[in-house]
């Protein structure tokens, strides 16, 4: 379907959805948020795809919530919308992996929508923040939660509450991204990336996502728990035989997803 504030592109069993609203720093609006979520539903439903990567321009992956839309709301307005709420819910129960390809800004929700993604690969222009508290409020789809298990409590509180940006290669030290690329190469990088996790068997590579997930969630004995269930359970697939035969023999495997 037609698209005004994204755009996407299925080539080679990787879908890239590019974040498009360059007037306004790829700004999140209702808009915006409800053609991603459709688009995410259309390469989850397309067979071809297998991996997912969401980016934005050079100059910014997601500035954040479009400041203009959400000025005049009411704490009424945005408890009766739940807002963006249904939209965090459906982004993060994709289960094809998403990979973040960030450059340039990446402030507020558009921070908190690159957290959402299983990885993120940076450029070196990339600068994160969650710098809410300059306009009066706080992260609101994930900030204060899923940048501190990835940065950890001191770093988390420093973002929050100074508003400040981190740089890539901070990013990099503190764990929020797993990769910094010059920026000329950051789209080949994430495509590069999201070829090998199409090659895999996606029975495994979902079951990998829902446990590295599950490691966000539950004690480390119910994670165990649930990793060796599912690492059994992999032992029921086709793909199993065939993956540990072709290192056997030496050769490319060929998963067929069964
Ligand atoms: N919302 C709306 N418009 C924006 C936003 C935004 N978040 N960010 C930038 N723009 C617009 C600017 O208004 C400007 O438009 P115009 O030309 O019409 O004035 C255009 O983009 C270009 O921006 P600048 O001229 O400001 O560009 P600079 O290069 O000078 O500065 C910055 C770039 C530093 C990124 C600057 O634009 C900025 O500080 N932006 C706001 C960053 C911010 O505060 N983000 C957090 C927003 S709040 C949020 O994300 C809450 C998330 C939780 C919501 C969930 C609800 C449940």
């Amino acid at each position: 379907m037609a698209y005004e504030t994204i755009t996407v592109e299925v080539d080679d069993h990787v879908a890239t959805i590019t974040l498009n609203r360059p007037d306004a720093l790829n700004a999140l609006n209702s808009q915006l948020l409800r053609e991603l979520c459709k688009a995410l539903g259309e390469a989850s439903a397309n067979d071809k795809v297998r991996c997912i990567i969401l980016t934005g321009s050079s100059k910014a992956f997601a500035a954040g919530a479009d400041i203009k839309e959400m000025s005049e709301k009411s704490f009424v307005d945005v408890f009766t919308e739940d807002y963006f709420w249904t939209e965090h819910q459906a982004i993060t129960a994709t289960r094809k992996p998403i990979i973040a390809a960030v450059a340039g800004y990446a402030l507020g929700g558009g921070c908190e929508l690159a957290m959402m993604c299983d990885f993120i690969i940076a450029a070196d222009t990339a600068k994160f923040g969650q710098p809410e508290i300059n306009l009066g409020v706080i992260a609101g789809i994930g900030g204060t939660q899923r940048l501190t298990r990835l940065v950890g409590k001191s770093k988390s509180m420093d973002m929050h509450l100074t508003g400040r940006f981190m740089d890539a290669e901070e990013a990099e030290r503190a764990g929020l991204v797993s990769r910094v690329v010059p920026a000329k190469k950051l789209m080949e990088e994430a495509q590069g990336a999201a070829q090998k996790i199409a090659e895999k068997s996606m029975l495994a590579t979902v079951a990998a996502k829902e446990a590295v997930n599950r490691a966000e969630e539950v004690s480390l004995s119910e994670g165990l728990l649930f990793e060796k269930r599912l690492f059994q359970s992999l032992f029921a697939s086709e793909d199993q035989k065939e993956g540990m035969a072709a290192f056997q023999e030496k050769r490319e495997a060929q998963f067929r997803d069964k």
